[in-house]
């Protein structure tokens, strides 16, 4: 599982959010803020799409990024060729194999598909291009279907071959089932694509990388096509626990709260509250019974290491639910001189105050004080 690459989407799949609207600024801030923080590739959007795009596609081709430069086309000549021109790395091809997308979308058969297919990576091969072969909606295509293309795509020397689960549908079992059988048909990487619709595309992930997969799209807060794809924070926040070392000299997981802010801040949302690793609790720590453990050994309640991610842990100390060690941490922090027994019975008062009404910090702090200055002067 440790051996993976991250295809960072946000200025494709994440241009398909609804609020997205990139300009060529702002394409060129989130490309360099994301290789900076070390991601393996950057997929754009199509140079069919518009004529932007396609000028957004050069230049950012040509800012000499570290991370490798794809664009995203669907399985035709035309748009093969236009992304050749534009001078990028690679091409990840798509085309839908699903009932649904062969009846209501393109209307083609397996056959005609698989010549598109085959002639495409041909041609992109020839470029001397890498290029990837996905199937749109692959959990709802018939299994016969896909394997049979993955096999004929791979005979020629595609790159990738690319699982879809476009509409969310997959769990991360059938994740596993399919990559795995896919895994023994075909000798090439594999790169998996998971939409979010019922919160399963980090999970789904995961299942992907267990099973043999080797790449993973992501986007900038999982931002795309509806409620989005796996999250690049997310996914990181996953592997990190899988296998911290690597990930963490592999990434700059310090940069990763710069990036959600500028995608943020360009799409104009806020960054989730229980967002991982950086939702504004992602650190926060309250009950009474952990922030004792926390203060004693973080690692107790912590499996993310908050500096690692260079963000800062909080005991929060005004509720009901607060315990005295906390309490004396903060006496300790305020630089109080205040005894264990003190510790204990203003805590006690905070709990009074806190069944009545939220608490801030700064309402535990002046309590503190107040206590300290009357305990002071009945001792002169
Ligand atoms: C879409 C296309 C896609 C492509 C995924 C891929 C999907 O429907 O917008 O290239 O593997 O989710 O199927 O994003
Ligand atoms: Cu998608």
């Amino acid at each position: 599982v440790s051996k993976f690459k991250i295809i960072e989407s946000t200025l494709r799949e994440g241009e398909q959010f609804a609020n997205a609207f990139f300009d060529t600024a702002k394409k060129v801030e989130i490309a360099k803020a994301l290789d900076a923080m070390g991601v393996d590739y950057l997929e754009l959007t199509s140079p069919a799409a518009s004529e932007q795009s396609y000028n957004d596609c050069t230049t950012i081709s040509n800012l000499g990024l570290k991370a490798k430069i794809l664009t995203h086309t669907r399985c035709h000549m035309d748009d093969a060729r236009l992304a050749i021109e534009t001078g990028v790395d690679g091409v990840d091809v798509v085309i839908g194999t699903s009932s649904y997308l062969r009846e209501f979308s393109h209307g083609k058969d397996m056959d005609y598909i698989t010549q598109k297919a085959v002639e495409v990576i041909t041609y992109i091969k020839s470029q001397g291009k890498e290029v990837r072969f996905s199937t749109e909606d692959s959990f709802r295509s018939d299994l016969v279907d896909l394997l049979s293309i993955y096999k004929a795509v791979d005979k020629i020397g595609v790159d990738r071959v690319g699982i879809a689960d476009t509409v969310g549908c997959a769990n991360p079992r059938q994740v596993y089932e399919l990559v795995r059988t896919l895994r023994s048909v075909v000798n090439c990487d594999i790169e998996c694509h998971f939409h979010n619709d019922t919160g399963c595309a980090i999970a789904n992930a995961y299942a992907a990388l267990e099973a043999g997969a080797t790449h993973i799209d992501t986007s900038v807060l999982g931002i795309g096509e509806r409620n989005g794809i796996t999250p690049l924070g997310g996914l990181l926040a996953r592997m990190y626990t899988a296998d911290k070392a690597y990930v963490k000299n592999k990434y700059d997981l310090t940069k990763i709260r710069d990036v959600e802010n500028i995608v943020a801040d360009a799409v104009d949302v806020t960054v989730p509250f229980n967002n991982y690793i950086t939702g504004y609790c992602a650190f926060t720590h309250k009950a009474g019974i952990h922030a004792k453990a926390i203060l004693n050994n973080p690692s107790t309640y912590e499996i993310l290491d908050p500096t690692d991610f260079n963000q800062t842990r909080y005991v929060s100390i005004g509720h009901r639910l607060t315990g005295w060690n906390a309490v004396k941490n903060r006496i300790e922090q305020l630089k109080l001189d205040l005894t264990d027994e003190d510790a204990k019975q203003v805590t006690q008062k905070i709990k009074e105050l806190a069944d009545i009404r939220p608490l801030s910090l700064e309402n535990v702090d002046v309590l503190l004080r107040q206590y300290h200055s009357a305990k002071e002067s009945s001792n002169h």
